[in-house]
């Protein structure tokens, strides 16, 4: 997958390309990172990239000229990828990282993650010249209620968010199948070494080796969980016909 990220802090980017699973995925190919500085393509002696406000009031913005041509170049850079990697009709749309986006969530990385790429548009400032976005971007995604000195942090939270979905990166490892909001339910606690930990015990079960009983209590954990911390999530939940027969051993008692 193709990834270009306008930002005029490029080296942020190190977070998502150096590390982790992500950073093994660059390492292999399966995941193209290419950061693209804006003030690269400034004309004037000082690299300006924002300016005033026309009608006044505080903050800057930033400029239309000097991101119409970071957008372009990566335009360029994409094709080149895509020419190389003989995909035809790539789905490669430019997506601004802002406040008024539509939130992120689980589908919608899934839906991200069957893109050919994409190019993240991040702002810094107040924001950047309505011009541009209208002329340029097909998307916008916010990655929650809260506001942000910069598009970049949220523009990695898409990045490893969608990177963790692609099947070549997880490979046999099953857990991005299995783990939080993949079936619409929080995530099950999980355990490990020592058997106690200042006389807290793992539960018995998970130590039965009986595979059915352990699925039941995880599920029924999940749904204990759900059910007291999100509630939203919980009134949209749909038991598989396994589930539905757990679920019903509560009413049991
Ligand atoms: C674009 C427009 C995303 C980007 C405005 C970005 C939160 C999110 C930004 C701004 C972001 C999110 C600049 C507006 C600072 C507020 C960068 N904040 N802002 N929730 N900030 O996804 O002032």
């Amino acid at each position: 997958m193709f990834f270009a990220v306008i930002s005029i802090m490029p080296q942020m980017f190190a977070a998502v390309r150096e590390f982790g699973i992500t950073g093994r995925a660059v390492s292999r190919g399966q995941v193209a990172i290419h950061t693209i500085n804006p003030r690269d393509f400034t004309t004037d002696n000082y690299k300006r990239i924002d300016e005033r406000t026309f009608g006044g009031g505080p903050g800057m913005v930033m400029m239309a000229e000097p991101l119409e041509k970071a957008i372009l170049h990566a335009k360029t850079l994409a094709q080149v990828h895509f020419d190389e990697k003989n995909i035809s009709a790539p789905a490669c749309p430019v997506l601004y990282l802002s406040p008024q986006g539509k939130t992120l969530d689980e589908p919608s990385v899934v839906e991200l993650a069957g893109l050919d790429g994409m190019i993240l548009l991040c702002g810094r400032y107040e924001g950047i010249d309505e011009r541009l976005l209208e002329r340029y971007v097909d998307g916008e995604i916010s990655v929650g209620d809260y506001v942000l000195t910069g598009g970049e942090l949220p523009a990695m939270i898409v990045m490893d968010s969608v990177i963790r979905r692609l099947p070549s990166v997880m490979g046999d490892d099953h857990s991005a199948l299995q783990d939080s909001f993949v079936d619409g339910l929080l995530d099950c606690p999980h355990y490990t070494k020592p058997l106690e930990f200042h006389g807290q015990k793992v539960p018995e079960v998970l130590l039965s080796g009986h595979h059915a009983n352990i699925a039941k209590w995880r599920f029924l954990q999940q749904v204990k969980r759900t059910q007291a911390r999100r509630p939203d999530l919980w009134e949209k939940f749909t038991p598989t016909k396994e589930q539905a027969k757990w679920l019903k051993s509560l009413d049991d008692v």
